[in-house]
């Protein structure tokens, strides 16, 4: 292996206490008016906003910066319309069969069921693949480590985003996908991670009255 050359820190910007207080503050602000939108309008979304999240995607941290992820952005209705019906295939299993009365209970506040219009109406999905290994040339596979972890940190970057730029989504999670390998043609080392859906919002569209937990019951402090 070539050894990594080191710069300086260019780019790092430092604040007085109060500023770091006020951007914190407002940031928190912002991030949670973001809620998960289920009702989707179908008007299309500029391509490039989309690109820009996805790039600041890109920018997350991962295991021996080995950025093991792909996303792949759908607007084709056909193939929105594939997605939707092996979706929904899965879920029906899922909702009638799969999942255990524990898991339905868990879900009936949100009002979930095996119907998933948005993927069709939605405009925009996007599709996270983790790579649990890179392919190379000669046939051989490279590991890469923390997958997962990494493809988790870029998705909530990527989320962060869309509702930074003005947007809506979705995380939606059919289980098992598979499905998504086959329908958009990617490789075998490539796993699905979720879809995303992502979009404006419907005029009358609807969210749960549900709240976050509160700073006392997420964190302790440690002195
Ligand atoms: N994948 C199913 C079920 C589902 C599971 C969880 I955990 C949710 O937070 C929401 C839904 C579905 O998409 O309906």
């Amino acid at each position: 292996m070539t050894k990594t050359e080191f710069i300086p820190l260019g780019n790092y910007q430092q604040y007085s206490k109060d500023e770091m207080l006020k951007r914190s503050q407002a940031f928190y602000d912002d991030v949670k008016r973001r809620r998960t939108v289920r009702d989707f309008s179908d008007r299309s979304v500029p391509r490039e906003v989309i690109e820009n999240c996805i790039k600041a995607a890109g920018t997350a941290p991962s295991g021996a910066n080995q950025q093991p992820w792909h996303f792949v952005v759908i607007s084709n209705a056909d193939i929105k319309k594939k997605i939707r019906i092996a979706a929904e295939e899965e879920e029906k299993e899922f909702y009638t069969n799969r999942a255990p009365k524990e898991w339905l209970d868990a879900l009936e506040p949100l009002g979930t069921d095996e119907h998933k219009p948005f993927l069709e109406t939605a405009p925009c999905l996007i599709a996270i693949f983790y790579k649990s290994y890179e392919l190379i040339a000669d046939g051989g596979q490279v590991k890469n480590y923390y997958a997962i972890e990494s493809t988790g940190i870029a998705t909530g970057i990527l989320i962060t985003a869309i509702h930074n730029a003005g947007l809506v989504s979705l995380t939606h999670t059919p289980s098992p996908m598979n499905f998504l390998n086959e329908i958009l043609g990617r490789p075998k080392n490539e796993r699905p991670f979720l879809l995303l859906v992502v979009g404006y919002p419907a005029p009358d569209a609807k969210v749960p009255n549900i709240k976050k937990k509160s700073l006392q019951e997420i964190a302790s402090f440690v002195r």
